[in-house]
């Protein structure tokens, strides 16, 4: 069953980003609840950002489960990265990683791993590099075992990261990393800049793909760029994709049309799999 859901970001610093509510947690749960999504995910800028009891009460009041919790404000606020030259800067991304695993979990949410990946820079090579995002993945997959929840991470496009850009390198550093709890995020945005076809790639990740950021080319809410979903839907089909299909969009024109569109577009396109 593919279910739906939302993205909310609540980091100042990521404004002009790619998610669809922003800044208002009461309000985007209420706008996500009554648009019928199944989910939300949330871009924290740190895990004491909100209350907790008060994200449950929300959750619980609009019907929504929550899908994921990004880690990038890890990057974007503190400039923290998993491959880091410095292993006590390392060691700093990783905790920071883990506090949102634990945060998430309380949730049976997944942690999401994109930004803080990396890159292979300042005198670390790509294959050191993915010595240490793969060695971070083992520990925190195995962390984020306790909530029976797996870790996702996340191949970006090449302007964000020279590690891994295309599904097949993701399944190339799950296979190294030594844990079966990590699953990889596939993003359509980053998938359309990388990917030689799309579905061929859904393909390729058959049974490791945890999670869908559900966007167009443009990174505009679905139906609103030039991807021809028709292949990709039939492609998820076919591996039994199971998880979320989560707009990571940006919030145009205006975030309220931007979530209707996402919606409108879901239950077209997942009509036979959607269960609201
Ligand atoms: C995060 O999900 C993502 O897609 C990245 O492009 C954020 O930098
Ligand atoms: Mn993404």
């Amino acid at each position: 069953m593919i279910r739906s859901c939302v993205t909310i970001s609540l980091v100042e610093q990521a404004r002009g980003g790619p998610f669809v509510f922003w800044d208002d947690l009461d309000a985007a749960c209420e706008k996500a609840g009554r648009l019928g999504f199944d989910a939300v995910e949330i871009f924290t800028p740190a895990i004491d950002a909100f209350d907790r009891n008060h994200l449950h009460g929300l959750l619980h009041k609009h019907d929504l489960a929550l899908a994921a919790v990004g880690t990038g404000a890890g990057w974007v606020l503190h400039k923290l990265s998993l491959t880091d030259a410095d292993p006590a800067r390392r060691a700093e991304a990783r905790e920071f990683v883990r506090g949102v695993v634990d945060l998430a979990g309380e949730f049976n949410a997944s942690a999401i791993i994109g930004s803080m990946q990396g890159r292979a820079a300042d005198g670390v090579d790509r294959d050191t590099a993915l010595g240490y995002l793969a060695e971070a993945l083992t520990d925190l997959g195995e962390h984020a075992a306790r909530y029976n929840v797996p870790l996702l991470y996340e191949p970006l496009n090449r302007y964000e990261t020279n590690l891994c850009n295309t599904v097949e390198h993701g399944v190339a550093l799950l296979d190294r990393a030594d844990t079966s709890n990590v699953r990889l995020l596939c993003d359509l945005f980053h998938m359309n800049i990388e990917e030689v076809s799309i579905a061929d790639a859904l393909r390729c990740g058959a049974g490791a793909i945890g999670h869908l950021h559900f966007v167009d080319s443009n990174r505009r809410a679905a139906g609103f760029g030039h991807l021809d979903y028709a292949p990709i839907i039939e492609a998820l089909a076919e591996i039994g994709y199971d998880g979320y299909a989560c707009a990571e969009a940006l919030p145009l024109p205006d975030p309220d049309t931007a979530a209707k569109q996402t919606i409108d577009q879901f239950n077209t396109l997942f009509a036979h799999w959607s269960h609201k």
